[in-house]
């Protein structure tokens, strides 16, 4: 393909695309929520909090006309919040309509967020330029036909070293998820010369999955900004609740036009299908981390139910050290049990940690619950991608033998194992620097999973079969976790799971390591 044929499908990418602006009447307003039981009565009436981790306080409620009838005549007292929610995605909108059209691998595709054919363009380009690195390959299609594109970027070597799998854009709206995946792909590729990451590459293998949920992606940016789910009828499944992980549990609805739908069974959806089915014929993957935002947030398993992992420690440990090593951009991460946000039963992560084995983390990237919102300025694009490849980078550390131990309970402090140094959290986050000090302390034998299989053994659970070892080792999937549906009362555990366990607002990144 001549660069001419280049320039033209680039621009065809990028021309201006219808845009019905569905939020033209809507509010931001805030609802007053002085306890646990009216958080309860509030979710129940079906309005989408924003954040999606409401809690007892002051809850964000994005409302239409209708919505704002019934919640007056319900007796609900509302703030409206000084935010133009139209406004903000009119400035997005003619920002993205007057951006000059991408050249795929041409160096500007950080410059602003990009649409899905914009998105494709780019990794054949990535794919095209370096084809010693970068192999792509689809995972299956998406209810609209669309292909599931992966990208696979690892040194020649054997298929059997160990493998970290990167998924993204499960939520449609969450754009900086998106491009922050775009980026590690960039920056291992761009950077497979420098030493360490020349090194990493020959050690393991890493799976990007850029936009697990394509249709979702694309109306997203034609139809509805705001847009979360797949395109299930036009309705749409959360294909995050949709893993086969305790699905229907808590923290999963069963109304199909809830932010949080199940579906009508696990994997019902292509999309989650096609990453499980991806996952069961790659045994030599070790780790799984599942892009969203927002929150600053990094959360291990469980996700739906209160008791700890049986590789909590690792677990734990992992997560802790990647807040760290995301620390160094200044935005401050958190490391949290998922459930200790809110319970979110048939999550990715839990199916991926319980059922395969990986040593599985979701990330929620920026901003703040305070800050609230999926439109971002462009210029945290390239920020919040670097503070995601600090932490992939511990991840893919950990596949290489370089295993974080648990917090010192004195001082809190995070240290790494083995032969390791900072591993990432040196307050390089992102830079080669960063990269150079994880790499460093690998120890290069080549996919170890010791630390997790210690946990696993001793987890007390009987099974032999937890965590993280398991899968690597080709020695058999799952933890023999409970996978029984949630009682007719997970209903209302959930509400009171939602209040009685979330994370104060305020807290500061050290406050739970
Ligand atoms: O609700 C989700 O699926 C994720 N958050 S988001 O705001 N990106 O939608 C979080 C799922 C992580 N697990 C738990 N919270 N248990
Ligand atoms: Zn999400």
């Amino acid at each position: 393909m001549g660069l001419g044929t280049l320039v033209v499908l680039a621009t065809l990418a990028s021309a201006p695309q219808p845009r019905p602006n569905p939020y033209t009447d809507h509010l931001l307003v805030e609802v007053e929520v002085p306890d646990a039981a009216t958080l309860t009565r509030l979710l129940e009436t079906g309005v989408d909090p924003w954040p999606e981790h409401p809690r007892v306080g002051a809850v964000p409620v994005l409302v239409s006309p209708e919505r704002r009838a019934m919640l007056w005549a319900g007796g609900w007292q509302l703030r409206v919040l000084p935010v133009d929610v139209q406004a903000e995605l009119d400035a997005e909108a003619d920002r993205l309509a007057s951006a000059t059209p991408v050249v795929p691998g041409g160096g500007d595709f950080f410059a602003d967020f990009r649409d899905l054919a914009t998105i494709d363009a780019e990794v054949d380009a990535i794919a095209a330029a370096a084809p010693e690195l970068v192999t792509v390959f689809d995972l299956g299609e998406s209810i609209e036909g669309r292909a599931i594109r992966a990208v696979r970027i690892t040194a020649a070597g054997d298929d059997g070293r160990p493998a970290v799998l990167v998924t993204v854009g499960q939520h449609a709206r969450e754009w900086i998820a998106v491009s922050s995946g775009m980026y590690v792909i960039d920056q291992l590729v761009t950077r497979a010369t420098e030493p360490e990451i020349a090194e990493m590459l020959a050690a393991v293998q890493v799976f990007v999955v850029p936009v697990v949920n394509p249709d979702g992606y694309e109306h997203s940016w034609v139809g509805d900004r705001y847009w979360r789910k797949n395109r299930r009828d036009g309705i749409g499944v959360d294909t995050n609740r949709n893993f086969g992980h305790n699905w229907g549990g808590l923290g999963a609805s069963a109304e199909p036009e809830d932010g949080n739908y199940a579906g009508t069974a696990a994997f019902s959806e292509p999309e989650s299908a096609a990453v499980r089915d991806f996952v069961q014929a790659h045994p030599e993957l070790v780790a799984h981390l599942d892009l969203h935002s927002f929150g600053q947030l990094v959360l291990y398993p469980w996700g739906d139910v209160f008791e700890p992992a049986p590789d909590d420690a690792a677990l734990s440990a992992t997560a802790n050290a990647m807040a760290d090593a995301m620390d160094a951009g200044g935005a401050g991460y958190t490391a949290i049990q998922g459930v200790d946000l809110y319970p979110a039963a048939g999550n990715a992560i839990d199916w991926s940690y319980g059922d395969a084995g990986l040593h599985a983390v979701t990330m929620e990237l920026r901003p703040t619950d305070e800050e609230i919102g999926f439109v971002l300025p462009p210029g945290e694009i390239v920020p919040v991608g670097d503070e995601v490849f600090a932490g992939l980078w511990v991840l893919l550390a950990w596949a290489n033998g370089d295993v974080p131990e648990p917090p010192d309970p004195t001082t809190g402090d995070p240290t790494m194992g083995g032969s390791s140094s900072s591993g990432g959290s040196d307050g390089t986050a992102g830079s080669s620097d960063g990269a150079s000090s994880a790499a460093s302390g690998a120890d290069g034998t080549g996919g170890q999973t010791g630390g997790v299989d210690a946990d696993a053994s001793s987890d007390g659970d009987g099974d032999g079969s937890s965590g993280g070892g398991a899968s690597a080792q080709g020695e058999g999937t799952g933890c023999g976790c409970a996978t029984t549906r949630a009682p007719p009362w997970g209903w209302w555990l959930l509400a009171f799971g939602v209040i009685g366990r979330a994370r104060p607002r305020s807290v500061k990144p050290s406050a739970s390591r």
